[in-house]
C-alpha cells in the first residue's frame, strides 16, 4: 500500500506534463490583455521583468529595511523579494535575536542599560576591491543608536555590530573607500562628545558633529575599532558620505544641512529648526583626507583616546591639511562622486539645482591654500568659484545621484516635483525626465556606486505610494519602481510595494558576483563562524550537567529531534544546543517551546544554542517549525520540568498499540520492496554523469548519509525480533521504512535534476 503511493510519484514524474489544460491556458495573449485591460506598453513591460518559474535575476538589491532594522534582498529585474535578513532587529524566523550565538551579535555596540530592539536602517554599501564591488560583505548603519553592521555574504548573516563611541546619531554611513580599507559613518544631529548633560547655550562649544573611518579587516570580515578614527567636526549637522576614488583616493566627501549652527525651541516662541537651518544660501562640504590621518594616527603623531577610541580633533586636522570646506547649496541631502574620482556631485533640497564640483579644482587649491578664509573653528574654506564646474537646473528638491555607464550620465531623484532627471554632467545639458510616483528619495542603478556602474535598471525608492497599491489602512507601503535606462528614454516598467519599514538606499550588485553557501560545514557556529563547541554528531547526544547548567546535546534529522524528551528540576538553568545533520540543499530545521520565548533556525550543518531557565513545573511541548518532511508534524518532544524534589513513580509509558510477529513482517516486507525502489533509482543517477553536478552530489552525499542511518534502524529492529520483542522490532523496521523514504526522496529530486538538466549516460565502470 504505502510502496504504491510511492511508485506513483515516480510515475506522476514522466506523466504530468500531459494532463490538465485550464480554460485560462488556452487564451490567446490578445483574449488576456482585452479581459485586464492591459496596454501593448503593460505587455512589453511585463515581459521585461517577467521571470518564468526556476529563473533568475540578473542583479540582486540589498535594500535598506528603514525602522524594520532588518535588509531586504530583492531581484531585479523580477522584483521578486528573497530574503530579509535580520540586523539590528530581532527576526525570528532566522532565530536571528532568538539563540544564544545571534543574541551576542545583537548585544554588540548597544548601550549597557538597555537592550536596543530596532535599528532605523539608512544605507547599506557592499565591500569593494579597487573600487568595483566585491561581493564579500555589506554594510549598513543605524542612525537611531549609531551602529555599523557587516553582514557576511557568503551565509547572509549579520556577523558584527559596532556602536559609534562619539555620536548620538549616524547618518552618513555606511560608505566605503575604494579598497574597503575603512567605512565612513557620519554623524548628523550635533550632541556632546562626553556623555553628560550639557546646556544647549554651550552648543556652539561643546556639542559636535563628526566624521568616523572604521578600519575595516577583509580577511577577518571584521571592522576593528582598535584601529578606526573619528574626525571631530563642528555642529554643522553632517549629512551623506561618499569616498573619492582613483584620482581622489584618499579622500572623503562628507556634506552638512544646518552649518546655521541653529537650536530650535518652537514651543517656547523661537522659530523651528526647520527656519533657522535653512536662513543661509549654502552649507559646508566636508573635505578630509583619510589616507594622511590613518598615517598620521598609526605613527602616533595626531589623534587621542577619547571615550576609548581615537579622535583627531579640529585643531590637529587644520594643523595637518586633514580637513577642508567648500560651500555647497542650501540644505544638500546627497553627495556622490563619479565613477572615476573626477567629479562630485550635490544636491540641495532647497535649490533647483544640482552642483559639480572638480576634484581636480578642489585640489588645486588645498596644493595651493588658496582659500577664502576659516570657519569660526579655523577650518579652511575653499571658494565657491575655486571649486565649482557647473550648476544645472534639473527639478525642485533634487536629493540624489546615480552614475549611468554611459560617460557623463547621471540621474537625479527630484523630491518635491517627484521625478527622476537625466543629465549630462560634462555638458550640463538636461537630457531626459521622467515622473513617478510620488516624492522619490533615493535612487540606485545597477552597480552604481563601483567604478563601472552597468546602467541597465534604476529603481526609484519613493517615500509614498498614496493610490498605487490596494489600500491597507492609513499606513501605506513605500513604493520601488523599476525603470529602464538602457534606452535614451527612461521607461516607467514596474512598482513594487515594500512593507517593512521606509527603505532608504539600495545597492544591486551583479547576481552571479555571489556565491553563497548552501550548508555549513558540520557543527559550525555560524554568527561567530567557527566550529561550535556544542557541536553534536548522530549517536553522540547526552545531556551534562555541568557549573549548574544543564546542557542539552542534541540533533535534529528529517523527522526527529534527539533528544525527544527532556527532564529537568524546577529552576535548573537549561542550555540546548541543537546541530543539524542534514546535508541536503533547503532542509532547515526549526525549534520552538512552550512558553520559553525559543525560536530557533537550524540550517543544515548548523549548531545553534538556546539558554533559558526552568522556573515553573510543567510539560512544555517542543517540535520543528518548518515543515521539513511528510513527518514533520511527528518531529516533536517533551520538556519536563518536574516540581523540587519530585520522586517518579513506579510505571513504564503506556503506548496505545500493541505489535506482532505478523506486523514485523508485514513491515519488513514493506521495506524490501522499498529498497528495490531505491536500487532503481541509484541505478538510474549512476548510469548518468552526475558527478558533473555539484547539486546533485550533495543530494546523493545526503541520500548516502540517510541509508547508513537506515541500516543502524534495520540491524535494531532484527535484533529485537531474534528477541522475540516484536514492539521494538516493529517500531523499529518502521524507522528503518522512514529513513528509506528520506533516502528515496532525495534520490528521486536527483534523478529529476538530471532529467531536467541534460545528464547523458555513461558507461558503468
Ligand atoms: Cu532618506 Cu540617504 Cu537617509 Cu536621502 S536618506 S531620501
Ligand atoms: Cu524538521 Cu519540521
Amino acid at each position: 500500500m504505502k510502496l504504491k503511493r510511492f511508485s506513483s510519484v515516480l510515475l506522476g514524474l514522466s506523466l504530468g506534463a500531459s494532463l490538465a489544460t485550464s480554460a485560462m491556458a488556452e487564451q490567446s495573449l490578445q483574449d488576456v490583455m482585452k479581459a485586464r485591460g492591459l496596454t501593448e506598453k503593460d505587455v512589453l513591460s511585463a515581459a521585461k521583468i517577467y521571470t518564468p518559474t526556476g529563473g533568475r535575476d540578473e542583479y540582486l538589491a540589498f535594500s535598506s529595511g528603514g525602522q524594520s532594522g532588518h535588509v531586504i534582498v530583492y531581484g531585479i529585474p523580477s522584483m521578486r523579494i528573497l530574503k530579509y535578513i535580520g540586523v539590528f532587529t530581532p527576526e525570528p524566523w532566522q532565530g536571528y535575536g532568538f539563540d544564544d550565538e545571534s543574541k551576542a551579535v545583537l548585544r554588540q555596540g548597544g548601550n549597557d542599560d538597555m537592550e536596543i530592539q530596532w535599528g532605523d536602517t539608512h544605507h547599506p554599501a557592499f565591500s569593494e576591491t579597487e573600487g568595483e564591488y566585491n561581493g564579500k560583505y555589506l554594510f549598513i548603519n543605524d542612525k537611531a543608536n549609531p551602529r555599523i553592521a557587516v553582514i557576511d555574504l557568503h551565509d547572509f548573516e549579520t556577523k558584527q555590530i559596532v556602536g559609534n563611541p562619539f555620536f548620538k546619531s549616524t547618518h552618513g554611513g555606511a560608505f566605503v573607500t575604494p579598497n574597503t580599507e575603512y567605512v565612513m559613518d557620519a554623524a548628523q544631529y550635533a550632541a556632546p562628545i562626553s556623555n553628560d548633560f550639557v546646556p544647549l547655550s554651550e552648543f556652539n562649544d561643546k556639542y559636535r558633529g563628526g566624521l568616523t573611518y572604521w578600519k575595516f579587516d577583509m580577511k577577518k570580515g571584521k571592522i576593528q575599532p582598535e584601529k578606526s578614527f573619528t574626525f571631530e567636526m563642528p555642529p554643522y549637522s553632517q549629512d551623506l558620505s561618499d569616498a573619492g576614488k582613483f584620482v581622489s583616493m584618499g579622500w572623503g566627501f562628507t556634506n552638512s544641512f544646518c552649518s546655521e549652527r541653529y537650536v530650535g525651541g518652537v514651543e517656547k516662541g523661537r522659530p523651528p529648526f526647520e527656519a533657522g537651518c535653512s536662513q543661509k544660501d549654502t552649507d559646508f562640504l566636508h573635505v578630509t583626507n583619510w589616507q594622511k590621518a590613518a598615517e598620521l594616527v598609526n605613527s602616533g603623531k595626531i589623534g587621542s583616546k577619547v571615550n576609548g577610541s581615537t579622535l583627531i580633533s579640529i585643531d590637529e586636522a587644520v594643523a595637518n591639511d586633514l580637513m577642508f570646506l567648500v560651500p555647497e547649496p542650501k540644505s544638500p541631502h546627497g553627495v556622490d562622486v563619479s565613477p572615476d574620482g573626477s567629479h562630485i556631485i550635490v544636491s540641495g533640497k532647497l535649490d533647483s539645482h544640482t552642483w559639480v564640483y572638480g576634484w581636480d579644482k578642489i585640489k588645486n587649491a588645498i596644493d595651493n591654500k588658496k582659500f577664502e578664509g576659516t570657519d569660526d573653528y579655523g577650518i579652511p574654506i575653499i571658494a565657491m568659484k575655486d571649486a565649482l564646474k557647473t550648476q544645472v537646473q534639473v527639478g525642485l528638491g533634487p536629493l540624489h545621484t546615480q552614475y549611468d555607464s554611459k560617460e557623463c550620465v547621471v540621474y537625479t531623484s527630484i523630491y518635491v516635483d517627484s521625478m527622476v532627471t537625466k543629465w549630462n554632467y560634462c555638458t550640463g545639458k538636461v537630457l531626459d525626465q521622467l515622473h513617478i510616483h510620488y516624492n522619490i528619495g533615493h535612487l540606485m542603478s545597477m552597480e552604481g556606486d563601483s567604478a563601472s556602474p552597468d546602467g541597465k535598471y534604476l529603481v526609484a525608492l519613493n517615500k509614498l505610494a498614496i493610490d498605487r497599491f490596494n489600500p491597507v489602512g492609513p499606513l501605506h507601503p513605500q513604493n520601488h519602481q523599476l525603470i529602464d535606462i538602457s534606452g535614451d528614454k527612461m521607461k516607467l516598467v514596474a512598482d513594487m510595494p515594500i512593507p517593512l519599514g521606509e527603505p532608504h538606499y539600495v545597492a544591486a550588485i551583479k547576481a552571479d558576483k555571489l556565491k553563497p553557501v548552501v550548508r555549513y560545514k558540520s557543527g559550525w557556529d555560524s554568527r561567530a563562524d567557527k566550529r561550535s563547541p556544542y557541536k553534536t554528531r548522530a549517536g553522540r547526544e547526552k545531556v551534562v550537567r555541568k557549573d549548574g547548567v544543564v546542557h542539552v546535546y542534541g540533533t535534529v534529522i528529517r523527522s526527529h529531534i534527539t533528544p525527544e524528551i527532556i527532564e529537568v528540576e524546577e529552576g535548573e538553568t537549561v542550555s540546548i544546543h541543537l546541530t543539524n545533520l542534514e546535508r541536503a540543499q533547503d532542509e532547515t530545521h526549526g525549534f520552538a517551546i512552550y512558553d520559553e520565548n525559543v525560536q530557533l533556525s537550524i540550517e543544515p550543518g548548523k549548531t545553534v544554542s538556546t539558554t533559558f531557565v526552568a522556573e515553573k513545573p510543567g510539560v512544555y511541548p517542543y517540535y520543528c517549525t518548518e515543515f521539513c518532511s511528510a513527518l514533520h508534524l511527528e518531529m516533536q518532544g517533551y520538556l519536563l520540568v518536574k516540581p523540587k524534589g519530585y520522586v517518579a513513580k513506579e510505571g513504564k509509558i503506556q503506548e496505545g498499540q500493541a505489535y506482532t510477529k505478523a506486523d514485523y513482517n508485514k513491515q519488513v516486507k514493506t521495506n524490501t520492496d522499498t529498497q528495490a525502489v531505491i536500487n532503481s533509482v541509484v541505478g538510474f543517477i549512476t548510469s548518468h554523469n552526475y558527478k558533473d553536478f555539484p547539486e546533485v552530489v550533495a543530494l546523493v552525499e545526503d541520500a548516502t548519509d540517510q541509508l547508513g542511518f537506515a541500516d543502524g534502524a534495520k540491524k535494531k529492529s532484527e535484533a529485537f525480533a531474534a528477541d522475540g520483542d516484536y514492539q521494538n522490532a516493529t517500531l523499529w523496521a518502521g524507522q528503518h521504512w522512514q529513513y528509506q523514504v528520506k533516502t528515496a526522496d532525495m534520490g528521486l529530486r536527483a534523478k529529476t535534476f538530471l532529467e531536467e538538466h541534460g545528464a547523458v549516460k555513461v558507461e558503468s565502470k
